[in-house]
This record gives structure tokens, C-alpha cells and sequence, in this order.
């Protein structure tokens, strides 16, 4: 399946939570269904206020950022979400103590895959309200026939950037601690 067909299928998964069999291959062995089935909340699970704390994780190994969607669940954890300024702050804090290249990139769960210019968190139909984006961006730019659809955090701004969802970048995910 090319990127194209893969990311209209993935699209008309999201917005009528069906999908065709025949483009039922994302993730390796797992379809978008199967990880719906094991685990349901691939929006963080468990409190969202402000008192509840998360742990994060940046896998060793970079992806594509389905690739990240599917790692971090396979971890029991979602890609990273950054509903407000103290989910920003609080990522932040845990990013100073952790050791990655100065400026590097990581994928977070904000995409436009199902309407360009409507950016939601991970699979969810959460849609993005606090935004961090750089300066003229989000710009969807076209890279060589790929639209700029996924997001990543680029860490020495701390800000958003729209990205191609084929490059591979680490990413990091969370799971709220009970
Ligand atoms: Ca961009």
C-alpha cells in the first residue's frame, strides 16, 4: 500500500471508525482495529487533571510516526499528548533530565491526517486547543509529494513543527501513574 492510499484509509478509519479490509496493514502485524481492541484509550487513560502526574518514555529506536503510535501502545502507553501549559511544563521538566541531542525532534501525538488543518491528539478525536507551534507554522508544506501531516517537538524551542509522518524521529510516550 503507498502513503497515499495508507493515509486515505487511515483518515476514513478515524472519521467513520471503519476500515477496509483491504488496507487493513499498518503496523506491522497490528492494524489500527487490533490496537483499538487491546488497549481502547489511545488517548493517555486514567485523570485528566491537573494534580495527576505521567511517566514518559523515549524508545531507543526512531519511527515513522505510526510507528510511534503502535511502539508506545505495545509499551501500555500513548503517544505524548500536550493538552495545556502544565502538561508543557511538566514535559519539559522531565525533558531536562534526560540526555538526547542538543535541538533534537520527537514525534508527539498531534496530526491533521483526518482533515488538513484540523489537528487532533493521537487516534482520538480529540482536537488540539493549546498550541506551541514555531513561528509559520503549521505550514502542510508538500516534501517531495508528501504533505506535512504529524507533528514533532523540536526541543530546543520547546515548539511544534508539522512534519512528514514517513520520516523517522524518536517520539515519546506516556501513561499516567495511578
Ligand atoms: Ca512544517
Amino acid at each position: 500500500m503507498d502513503l497515499h492510499t495508507f493515509l486515505l484509509a487511515f483518515a476514513t478509519f478515524i472519521l467513520t471508525g471503519t476500515i477496509n479490509s483491504s488496507n487493513a496493514e499498518i503496523f506491522g502485524n497490528q492494524t489500527v482495529r487490533d490496537i483499538l481492541i487491546k488497549n481502547r484509550c489511545l488517548c493517555p487513560c486514567g485523570p485528566s487533571t491537573l494534580d495527576s502526574w505521567k511517566s514518559f518514555l523515549i524508545p531507543f529506536s526512531e519511527g515513522t510516526w505510526f510507528e510511534a503510535i503502535s511502539y508506545c501502545n505495545e509499551m501500555g502507553m500513548s503517544i505524548v499528548q500536550i493538552r495545556n501549559k502544565h502538561d508543557s511544563k511538566e514535559l519539559q521538566d522531565w525533558l531536562n533530565g534526560q540526555e538526547y541531542e542538543q535541538g533534537e525532534s520527537f514525534w508527539i501525538g498531534a496530526n491533521d491526517l483526518a482533515r488538513a488543518g484540523i489537528h487532533r491528539w493521537g487516534l482520538t478525536n480529540k482536537q488540539v486547543k493549546f498550541e506551541e507551534w514555531a513561528t509559520g507554522e503549521p505550514n502542510g508544506a508538500n516534501i517531495r509529494g508528501e504533505i506535512e501531516h504529524c507533528v514533532q517537538l523540536v526541543t530546543d524551542t520547546m515548539k511544534w513543527n508539522d512534519a512528514v509522518c514517513s520520516k523517522k524521529l524518536k517520539f515519546i510516550c506516556e501513561r499516567f501513574v495511578q
